[in-house]
């Protein structure tokens, strides 16, 4: 990050005075954490998010309305939502200079999240997690929504940029790929399963996260229970099996998402079943009968989808997700190619184990 910019100065708009730390491991923002662990700052990704503060009100209005079904709830807002600070002059976002805002959460104490999931029951509690978000937020008005990434989980669309990036090929990468573009190119034929019954119907428009990844949770220190989802940049229009599916690319792994020793990544059918067990409990009674029929789908479908936005990535030269490595986003795109090939496998029975979880609730 940008080490011109002065964080205390930034900090002090919020009328917060301590120093300063990196924090937590994600792809797209930088994360900082006060030395007094009370807040956390962020400076918003405008490579990626264009309109920080259209982001920035959606996420007002969608912690404001949890905050009020949470209390509601009799549950502890400042615990189970995130909560935005403003700054002196009211504004829920500071503008250092074009490039540049910052925003500050209440840092969530007493907490922690999870990388790679080694036991079952954190996999419960994650797909309560998720189901209870989007269970409380099943009446939020839509239309209140800024569409922060355009076209954000539309498969179809996302196998287009891929195509324009193989030909266009401006690092010269292509031909090194070819095995990981025709891995792409013959499973095409799955992106525009959840798109077209959008379309149709068959499949409700809800509000959902879109960014389900098992460290966008927070879990209780004592309990485990999960107590806050985090990360809510995409909180947009869309399908709720795109939180469904998005969860288990990491959830149901076995290894981390950018491990290179691809034989010992698989896709664990008892993380999957704790997980659709979770998420029955809180969300069962909202669903229809193809979102059910098509949950063990949704696992592929956006695991399929992943590999190849990194793959797109690498092909375009790296400038939307961090890397740490060089090769990174290529070595995660083999990586997901792995676990929806062993998840082709394994699909009957998932979607056997998903009706029954959904219909034991
Ligand atoms: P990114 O979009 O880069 O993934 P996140 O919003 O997910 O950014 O934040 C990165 C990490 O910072 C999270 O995985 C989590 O560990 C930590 N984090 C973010 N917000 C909070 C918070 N309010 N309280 C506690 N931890 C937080
Ligand atoms: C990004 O922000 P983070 O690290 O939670 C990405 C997700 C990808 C994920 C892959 C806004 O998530 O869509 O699935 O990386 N977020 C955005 O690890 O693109
Ligand atoms: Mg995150």
């Amino acid at each position: 990050m940008n080490n011109q910019i002065d964080l205390n100065k930034i900090l002090k708009q919020f009328n917060i005075e301590t120093n300063i730390e990196n924090y937590g491991n994600g792809h797209i923002n930088d994360t900082y954490l006060t030395q007094t662990k009370n807040y956390i700052l962020q400076r918003i990704n405008t490579n990626i998010f264009k309109n920080p503060a259209e982001l920035m009100d959606n996420i007002e209005n969608v912690t404001e309305f949890l905050r009020k079904k949470i209390a509601e709830n009799r549950g502890d807002p400042d615990r189970e939502t995130l909560s935005v600070i403003k700054t002196e002059s009211g504004k829920n976002y500071y503008k250092y200079d074009d490039d540049n805002y910052f925003r500050v959460y209440k840092y969530i104490q007493d907490t922690y999240t999870i990388e790679s999931i080694k036991d079952p029951h954190d996999m419960y509690n994650a797909g309560a997690g998720f189901g209870k978000f989007q269970a409380l937020l099943n009446d939020f008005p839509a239309s209140q929504l800024h569409e922060t990434i355009t076209d954000f989980h539309n498969t179809p669309k996302r196998v287009e940029a891929f195509k324009k990036a193989v030909e266009e090929d401006i690092m010269g990468r292509a031909s090194s790929v070819q095995a990981e573009i025709d891995f792409v190119l013959s499973r095409s034929n799955i992106a525009d399963v959840v798109v077209n019954d959008m379309k149709n119907g068959r499949i409700p428009v809800r509000v959902t996260h879109n960014d389900t990844k098992i460290n966008n949770i927070l879990f209780d220190n004592e309990t485990g229970k999960a107590v806050c989802v985090i990360d809510l940049d995409t909180v947009m229009p869309g399908s709720m099996l795109y939180d469904f599916g998005d969860a288990l690319r990491i959830g149901a792994s076995t290894a981390a998402e950018d491990e290179t020793n691809l034989n010992t990544v698989n896709f664990n059918i008892e993380n999957f079943m704790y997980f659709t067990k979770g998420y029955a409990q809180e969300m069962a009674q909202y669903l229809t009968e193809r979102e059910v029929e098509l949950l063990a789908f949704s696992a592929k479908l956006l695991t399929y989808e992943c590999g190849m936005r990194f793959l797109t990535d690498y092909l375009q030269g790296d400038t939307y997700f961090k890397i740490h490595r060089e090769g990174h986003n290529l070595d995660r795109a083999r990586n997901q190619f792995k676990l929806v090939s062993d998840i082709e496998t394994k699909e009957e029975v998932m979607e056997n184990i998903a009706k029954d979880m959904i219909l034991c609730v």
